[in-house]
């Protein structure tokens, strides 16, 4: 399938995997580009040289392209952000922050510049900046996340700039993937999804956790200092609300989830870890492997939109 997205990032499938901290290390990148979608490292809050690392070691697994998500509130983030250049990564994305600053030096590189964003105006910002497409992800979608709906924002966004319009937030199927191209997204980014697949080196118990879930089981906290994060309830969120409703300061706050991800994801603690998914976490019922999960979005998906869809050909 051929859209401006595949053809910017030189894919089979306009299938974009998120760039999940802690998640998405080079073994489910590779994976994910292997199996003919965009496979993504996602930084997190992890030091340059890490991130260089697990560019070496996704390269040895495939030659197909990726990419890498910067997390802009990462203390190291401009130093990643010369790293992708060093490396020569086909695309990056950024998230939680206005990556503008860096911009320049990564189109300068040939790098292919994708924003997360998460309104208007920060996707028009992105286009002015240079972007090649933007990544507009609504509030269904895990961990950190802004205030409008996959449903509303991908339209609005898609209205407003000339680039190509990527959809996340809510999507784990073909059913969503089919929806997003009619809200005029011309590829989608599926998190969640891909945290459960059998090449995610996430902790089984973590993945358990996603599998279980029903379509009521997230939280979304941190709502009252300004950093909504979405994730599954348990006893950890369930002390966080209870401490956030009582007005507790930021810091406290952060005190308490410092370290919390990664307890989650590497150490399978599901009681005291940041347990973040979407809320189609509800949607995914099983671990499948990149390529299965990839092969049934496109044939679901595509059956959808075809013979509706026009702006792609088959
Ligand atoms: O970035 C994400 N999702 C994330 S980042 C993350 S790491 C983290 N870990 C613990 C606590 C908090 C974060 C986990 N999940 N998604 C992309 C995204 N970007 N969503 C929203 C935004 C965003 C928000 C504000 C993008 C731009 C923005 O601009 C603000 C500004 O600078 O004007």
């Amino acid at each position: 399938m051929k859209t401006r997205v595949t053809q910017l990032l030189e894919i089979e499938y306009p299938v974009i995997q998120g760039g999940m901290a802690w998640v998405a290390d080079y073994h489910l990148a590779a994976a994910v580009s292997e199996a003919g979608g965009f496979g993504i490292i996602g930084a997190g809050g992890a030091p340059a040289s890490f991130v260089r690392e697990q560019i070496i070691r996704c390269r040895q697994l495939t030659n197909k392209p990726f990419g890498v998500n910067i997390m802009l509130m990462n203390p190291q983030a401009e130093e990643i952000a010369r790293v992708a250049v060093e490396e020569g990564v086909k695309a990056v994305t950024t998230g939680a922050g206005n990556p503008g600053k860096y911009m320049a030096m990564w189109k300068d590189a040939g790098i292919r510049v994708i924003p997360v964003v998460a309104s208007v105006a920060m996707a028009r910002m992105m286009e002015r900046g240079g972007a090649d497409a933007v990544v507009a992800e609504g509030m269904e979608a895990g961990g950190h996340i802004g205030a409008a709906t996959t449903m509303t924002l991908v339209p609005q966004v898609a209205d407003a700039v000339e680039i190509p319009v990527i959809a996340a937030g809510g999507i784990a199927d073909g059913r969503g993937f089919a929806a997003a191209f009619m809200l005029g997204a011309e590829a989608v980014q599926m998190g969640t999804r891909f945290v459960a697949a059998k090449e995610s080196t996430a902790h089984s118990k973590y993945k358990e956790k996603i599998i279980a879930a029903r379509d009521i089981d997230s939280e979304v906290t941190g709502m009252s200092h300004g950093h909504p994060v979405r994730q599954l309830r348990n006893p950890m969120t369930r002390e966080y609300l209870r401490l956030e409703k009582a007005g507790a300061s930021f810091e406290e706050l952060e005190q308490m989830t410092l370290g919390a991800l990664r307890k989650a994801v590497v150490e399978g603690d599901t009681v005291n870890g940041t347990l973040m998914a979407g809320q189609s976490a509800g949607l995914v019922k099983g671990e499948l492997s990149c390529s299965e999960i990839i092969r049934e979005v496109m044939q679901q998906g595509g059956n959808l939109l075809n013979p509706e869809y026009r702006k792609s050909e088959w």
